[in-house]
Parts: C-alpha cells; structure tokens; sequence
C-alpha cells in the first residue's frame, strides 16, 4: 500500500497534544524518527506525550530527546485527559497496529489516529495514514513532513532524524538508499549533524559483554542451501551466561548477511521459554517480507520477520528453512 500525505496535514496542523507512539523493541529508525518528530512539533507549539513501552536502551540514549521518553500508561491516561478533543495520536514506523506493544489498544483509542511508516505490509490501519515503501526510513518521510509544513529543523531533531536514517539504511547501503535519501542527509549535515559522531555512538559504542555474547551466536552458523542460506541463533541461555539483553544482538544478523554467496541471512531467536522470534535479511531477488507473512509476520523485501509462540527453535526452523528454499528457487 502506498499513501498520500495530504490528509494527515490537517490535523497535524490544528491539534495542539499529540502523542507519538511507535513499534514494540524500538530500532533506530524508529527511536529517531519518533524523538525528532517530537521536537519539531513542539517547535510548532504543541504539547507532545513520547511514548514508548520501555525507556530507551543505552545503545540509543545518545538520541537527543531519548530521556523525555514517558512509559507510565496513567501518565498516557493524564496526557489524554488533560487534552480533551484537542489531541491527536500518530504511530511511527509500525508496520501493523498489533506491534503498538501491550498499550496498543489505549494508543488507538485516541482520535484522529494517524500512520506514518515506510514498511511493505502495512494495512494502512488508523484514521489517516501516509504509507510509502519505498522510502528508506520513516526518518527521511518525518523531514519532508516538516518541510511540508514550513517547520525549520533544529539541531536536536536533525540528529534523531540522521540517525534513523543510518540505522534503517545500513549507513546507505542497503536497496532502499535513493538520491533523495542522501538529499535529506545532505540537508540533515547542513543543520549541524556531524556523521562521524552518530557513526561512533551507533558502531563503536558496544559492551564488552556484547562481544562475548557475539561469539557464542557466531559459534551456531550453519550455511546451507550451497552457500545461499546463513543461520544464526542466540538462546536465553547464551544471554545469562553474558549478562547481556536481547537488545545486545542487534546487528549481529548483517554477519552472515555479509557472506559473499549468502542471499538470506536468518537470525533465529528465543525469546521466552517457548517464544521464538525471526529476522531475515536478504540480497538480491529474494523476497523475505513474502515469506515472514506466511508465518503471520511482515517487514520490507529485503529485511522482515515474524513471532512464533508455544514452540522451540527447533520446529520454527524445521518449519521455515523449506518454504526459504522453495522461496529461492523460483
Ligand atoms: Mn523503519
């Protein structure tokens, strides 16, 4: 699906509260677009609510604006209340109304209800949605809106936004890199962000744990398929015995995505007891939002995934690794 951003400047232009809410474990595209549209409404004079289901993780929190981040659903509930009709939600970066997190339906609630997000799946829930897969982030769709409408980027915004963009575009290398990716980069430099400073709080700001934690999941790659599929895995029990979060492993999947003859890269997750969580990223033709949706998942063409509940590792990749052969040779 592919929107209009028409619609959702009306209500951006006359609501006075606005809270910003975004998908479940936050990414960088999703953390910087959500904080750098936060400022740039509130430079228009709008009361904004930063909502997110947890307080930003260390990896992120040089985000300016990631400490004004509020998680309290009484807080949400006081926000609301306190804004009568003169408020409007807007949900950044999420694909599906499902990913809002455990407030999703309070979030929703909330009217006019408005999308902004970039990826392949998205339904296009909510009052107004703008909805453009082609674009790289929702950071770089968050800029042109406030060039839309006529709001000057401060410092602070322009950071979040580049930082989106980064994250989301793999420091410009991925398909969805565009010259006006690199134009709004361009604008972002010249409003003061310095490149060299996200780059280093992005790749060079890690524990030395993560790295240990790194190791272990590199111990499980498989490749497979001759040399076209790569799997990796981390275990709850790979991140006791490192002290580590689940948050530590983002990344880690451009590992064996970076293999030369790799054209699916899969990270496979234990995220409970007996939930498993997926990430796939992909080269060339293949088309892993197509098969994350066969499992009840979604994301962008070349990076996707999907939530397995009451099941182990084991049976979701005896269940996947099929349908990514079947997938590839077609
Ligand atoms: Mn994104």
């Amino acid at each position: 699906m592919t929107t209009q951003f028409e619609p959702l400047l009306e209500p951006i232009r006359t609501k006075g509260n606005v809270v910003l809410a975004t998908h479940l474990n936050p990414d960088g595209d999703a953390l910087g677009s959500l904080l750098g549209l936060a400022d740039i409404l509130e430079l228009m004079g709008k009361r904004v609510f930063r909502y997110l289901e947890k307080p930003v993780s260390q990896l992120y929190s040089f985000i300016p604006g990631s400490d004004l981040a509020e998680t309290g659903l009484d807080d949400l509930a006081e926000f609301v209340r306190q804004s009568g009709d003169d408020i409007m939600c807007i949900a950044l970066d999420c694909g599906d109304r499902k990913r809002l997190g455990k407030y999703g339906p309070e979030l929703l609630k909330i009217r006019p209800f408005l999308v902004i997000d970039h990826h392949k799946g998205n339904d296009g829930f909510g009052d107004f949605a703008w909805i453009d897969p082609k674009r790289s982030s929702t950071g770089e769709m968050i800029f042109d809106l406030a060039a839309e409408l006529g709001q000057a980027v401060s410092d602070k915004a322009a950071y979040a936004l580049f930082t989106a963009i980064v994250t989301d575009t793999g420091s410009f290398r991925y398909e969805s890199t565009t010259a006006h990716t690199f134009d709004v980069a361009r604008q972002l430099v010249n409003l003061g962000v310095q490149p060299d400073l996200v780059s280093r709080n992005i790749y060079d700001n890690f524990t030395a744990e993560r790295l240990q934690l790194m190791q272990r999941v590199l111990a499980t790659l498989e490749i497979l398929h001759d040399g076209r599929i790569a799997v990796i895995l981390v275990t709850r029990e790979m991140l006791d015995q490192t002290g580590c979060t689940m948050e530590d492993t983002e990344n880690f999947i451009n590992l064996p995505r970076a293999i030369t003859t790799v054209q699916v890269a899969v990270f496979l997750k234990e995220t409970a007891e007996d939930m498993v969580s997926v990430s796939m990223r992909a080269k060339d033709t293949c088309d892993v939002a197509d098969i994350a949706s066969r499992f009840g998942g979604g994301g962008h063409r070349n990076a996707a995934g999907f939530r397995a509940a009451d099941t182990t590792v084991d049976s979701v990749w005896q269940r996947l690794f099929p349908v990514l052969q079947q997938g590839m040779d077609h």
